[in-house]
């Protein structure tokens, strides 16, 4: 989405403009083969199409979830730049430390990003999800966010051509009805430089690809790509406001396919 030139138009027409936006929490691989410091990026991206970058500020809260534990990560995080295609803006990288099995949950709960074109906030909550050794721990419990979208599916090996299901939460409770944009990171973050590496993907004509959730939640989506793939349920937290002005605060998840070789 060119959120400046849509401005006009959604003032005109759309009541909400179906941006795929979709806040990164990125490390290369899910599945981490040797214990050590994994690197993660953090940007506010639109990832299927290497569109605008939006400016992220230091995020309210960034940790892991380990075997039901939680480590705080703040203070690995290090202001850095994201380029795309479009333009360049303020990102992060930080790093999760990996030693034991099991599943390690990343949250980041951003500060609200004041989106001048619709002139409201967006908080987008996000999770991803690594493991190590194959043994699972975390990956099927919630986190008690304000919102988020719980797996149903293992989040970091699905097979390319299955389906992921997933369950929309806000405040505990299960959404219905909850719209759900979904995305293909078409182009990854080079986790090395500022950019992203070339894009293995167009976006599909017609706009934002959407899911609804049904009448307790649920949701699924056929995952035809092998790749990380993002589900943003949109505008469905408790916190409607912020700073005297709407808030959509999203739950995003980060799921990664794999082909079956
Ligand atoms: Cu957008």
């Amino acid at each position: 989405m060119k959120h400046l030139l849509l401005a006009t138009a959604a003032a005109l027409l759309l009541p909400k403009v179906a941006g795929a936006h979709f806040l990164l929490s990125y490390t290369k691989d899910t599945i981490i083969e040797r214990p050590g410091d994994v690197p993660v990026k953090l940007a506010f991206w639109h990832p299927m199409s290497d569109g605008t970058v939006m400016e992220l500020a230091e995020p309210l809260e960034f940790y892991v979830v380990h075997r039901g534990e939680k480590t705080d990560l703040k203070s690995s995080l290090t202001p850095t730049v994201f380029r795309s295609s479009e333009n360049s803006a303020g990102a992060y990288m930080g790093s999760v430390p990996v030693k034991r099995s099991g599943d390690y949950v990343l949250v980041t709960v951003p500060q609200p990003y004041y989106e001048e074109s619709e002139d409201k906030f967006i908080q987008q909550i996000t999770k991803a999800y690594l493991n190590r050794s194959g043994l699972p721990t975390d990956w099927d419990q919630p986190q008690n966010l304000r919102t988020e979208i719980l797996p149903l599916t293992k989040p970091y090996n699905i097979i390319a051509g299955s389906t992921f299901r997933g369950r929309v939460m806000a405040a505990g409770d299960p959404v219905a009805g909850a719209e759900i944009e979904v995305e293909f990171m078409a182009a990854e973050p080079d986790l090395a430089g500022e950019g992203a590496l070339a894009p293995t993907a167009k976006p599909l004509p017609g706009g934002a690809i959407v899911v609804i959730s049904d009448d307790e939640g649920y949701f699924d989506f056929g995952v035809p790509k092998a790749g990380y793939w993002g589900f943003a349920a949109l505008d469905i937290g408790p916190d409607k406001e912020f700073e005297g002005k709407p808030l959509s605060q999203d739950a995003v998840i980060w799921v990664r396919a794999w082909d079956l070789n």
